[in-house]
């Protein structure tokens, strides 16, 4: 059975993913993009400059480095504004009970999240002592579906991916998860994680002990 659970952050433990997308939508309205749902899904666990680049593939000019970089700071600055008042009320419900009873269970908790605010985000939420391991953002160069982040988590907690069970909300992270050799769990509509391995409607869902007998 498994020795560690490794958690995505934005949309499994806290409520960030409607703040990343709003923040997305907000920067793509100001310079004439399109963004729809389908837009918002994919950018869904993908690092802010790969999620800028799927953004401007609905471009009709191209946008330099300098430009780039200028985009990816002014959604970073609108996303920054609303989590700057984020508290333990931001956690989804079940959340910290989930990482809780995970290590209750024996197991090792670690914080696999492209989000380079996650440290600050634990912080707010009142749970960064409950991770065994955060991987640092800042140092991942492939992103999801890559499986750098996941392998790193691994690696820090010094296991095996194979003992290692994923939990994600977006499909670029069940890719992840699997590409790394690690189960996947999925939380959140059917549509979009038809890769899981199990699924499950929200993260109140998790039940450790369903993986560990
Ligand atoms: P930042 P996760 C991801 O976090 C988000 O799902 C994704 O929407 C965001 O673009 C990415 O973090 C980068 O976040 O701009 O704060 O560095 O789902 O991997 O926890
Ligand atoms: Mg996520």
């Amino acid at each position: 059975s498994f020795k560690a659970v490794i958690f995505d952050l934005d949309g499994v433990i806290a409520d960030t993913a409607v703040v990343h997308h709003a923040a997305w939508k907000k920067l793509a309205d100001e310079i004439g993009l399109p963004f729809d749902d389908a837009v918002g899904e994919r950018l869904k666990g993908v690092d802010r400059r790969a999620s800028l680049e799927i953004l401007l593939e609905n471009a009709t000019r191209s946008y330099s480095e300098a430009e780039k970089d200028a985009l990816a700071t002014r959604k970073n600055d609108y996303y920054r504004q609303q989590i700057e008042h984020f508290g333990p009320e931001n956690l989804l419900p079940g959340a910290r009970e989930a990482v809780a009873a995970t290590r209750r269970a024996g197991l090792k908790t670690a914080l696999a999240s492209a989000s380079r605010n996650a440290p600050l985000l634990l912080e707010r939420l009142g749970i960064a002592e409950l991770f065994d391991y955060v991987v640092d953002a800042g140092n991942i160069r492939h992103a999801k579906p890559d499986p750098e982040i996941f392998l790193a988590a691994a690696a820090g907690l010094g296991l095996a991916p194979a003992d290692c069970l994923g939990v994600e909300d977006a499909a670029a992270g069940v890719a992840s998860i699997h590409a790394a050799g690690m189960a996947a769990v999925g939380i959140g509509q059917a549509q979009a994680l038809a890769e899981a391995d199990r699924l499950l409607p929200n993260i109140a869902a998790f039940d450790i002990g369903q993986f560990t007998t």
